[in-house]
């Protein structure tokens, strides 16, 4: 900080005379009066002296239309506080010009701590405002319905329905309200069975969904089941809509496990195929394709899906995706009229209250769950209690 006096006939005079020197910016520390010097002073006007000052490096950063910059805040205020504290120390300056109290920065943060929490606090009354409605056990149940991502409209009606069905006492029981949950959302989820392998019937089961979303894994692991443990004649057929020979991976899995393998290429070859494997029990058909944004794509399979006319067309979506990119492959895969949900990934997921709420918009039955790259060991049937509890609780049944 620069210090000068400056001494004029009138305070407005001083004031220029500082401005000149000092710039602008200089500011009036403080003013008097003055006798003129020499020896007949006394005889003539008084004379206005002035103290001003001004910072040797602005604190405030000007714009060009004088409009302040505030900066980071707290920066600001550390420095202005040092600058004080440098005066201060300057005893013998003999201007007290001490405008500001000394900051307790530590106070101040704790304060900001203080209006954090607040904040928090409210953003979370507000996301889960609803809740207020029910009581404390129920409570906790539908924020944790909110906090797997379940839809609120769909979570409030869970809640509702457990209001309506349970006692006073039985509300304040928190096993109680759990278990009643989980039945609640098994009667607002639709459940398939798996397809039993009749002999007089053949079922064909067909797999739509996007690249890499585990289909050829989940086909394997139903064969596999079929075959082994159900003993049925299992036939698999690749559907190739892009003639782009993905099959390897298939193929060396239909020879270990013996299993026939066809690829289709046109929905002519399809529907020869089906034809072909009338003897069997079960025809699993995987579908390939390059690039599943593609529309023509989907019309392309929708062709070989419609000559296969299958029993079951299983929308496979994986677990791990967004809800947003969920409703985006169901509404693109639409045209091949799916009947089933099944959700692979589930392992990997984190957030399994996408599919409670995929279940309940798109009203499809869910199939089967995929918990893993195990074949056929990592899957299991979506049923109501697995699913309930998977999503409620995050376990595995
Ligand atoms: N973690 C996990 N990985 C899986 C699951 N199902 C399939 N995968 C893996 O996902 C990848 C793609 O699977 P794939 O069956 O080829 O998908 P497709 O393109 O839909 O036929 C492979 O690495 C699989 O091993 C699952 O349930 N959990
Ligand atoms: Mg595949």
């Amino acid at each position: 900080m620069k210090i000068k006096k400056f001494v004029a006939p009138t305070l407005k005079e001083a004031t220029e005379i500082m401005k000149r020197e000092l710039g602008e910016e200089a500011i009036i520390l403080g003013t008097r009066r003055i006798k003129q010097p020499g020896i007949f002073g006394f005889l003539k006007p008084e004379l206005i002296e002035i103290v001003g000052a001004v910072e040797d490096e602005k604190i405030f950063k000007h714009k060009s239309n004088g409009e302040d910059i505030p900066g980071n805040t707290v920066d600001l205020l550390k420095k202005m506080s040092k600058d004080i504290e440098a005066r201060r120390k300057n005893s013998s300056e003999e201007i007290d010009a001490e405008p500001f109290e000394k900051y307790d920065y530590s106070e101040i943060k704790s304060e900001i701590e203080e209006v954090k929490q607040a904040l928090n606090q409210i953003t979370e009354h507000l996301k889960y405002k609803s809740s207020i409605q029910y009581p404390a056990a129920l409570r906790k149940a539908f924020v944790n319905l909110i906090e797997k991502e379940v839809e609120e409209g769909l979570a409030n009606k869970i809640a509702r329905a457990v209001l309506t069905n349970l006692s006073g006492d039985e509300l304040r029981n928190e096993k109680r309200v759990e278990e009643e949950i989980i039945k609640i959302i098994s009667e607002l989820v639709k459940f398939s069975k798996p397809v039993k392998p009749v002999r007089r019937k053949t079922f064909v089961l067909a797999f739509v969904g996007p690249t890499g979303v585990g289909k050829t894994t989940t086909v394997a692991k139903l064969a596999a089941i079929y075959r082994l443990f159900e003993n049925a004649k299992v036939a698999l057929i690749s559907a190739d809509t892009y003639r782009i020979a993905a099959i390897e991976q298939l193929q060396t899995f239909a020879n270990i496990a013996n299993i026939p393998m066809d690829v289709a290429y046109t929905s002519e070859d399809m529907a020869r195929l089906v034809r072909k494997h009338q003897d069997k029990d079960i025809i699993l058909i995987d579908t390939v394709g390059r690039n599943q944004r593609q529309s023509e794509h989907i019309f392309e399979l929708a062709k070989f899906i419609k000559s296969a006319d299958p029993d079951e067309v299983h929308l496979v979506l994986s677990a791990t995706s967004s809800y947003k990119n969920m409703i985006d492959v169901y509404n693109r895969f639409k045209v091949l009229v799916p009947n089933r949900l099944l959700f692979s990934k589930v392992d990997e997921a984190i957030c399994l209250g996408y599919i409670l709420n995929m279940a309940y918009k798109t009203k499809l039955p869910l199939s089967y769950i995929t918990t893993g790259q195990n074949v056929p060991d990592d899957i299991a049937v979506a049923e109501p209690k697995v699913i309930a509890n998977l999503i409620y609780k995050e376990v595995l049944l």
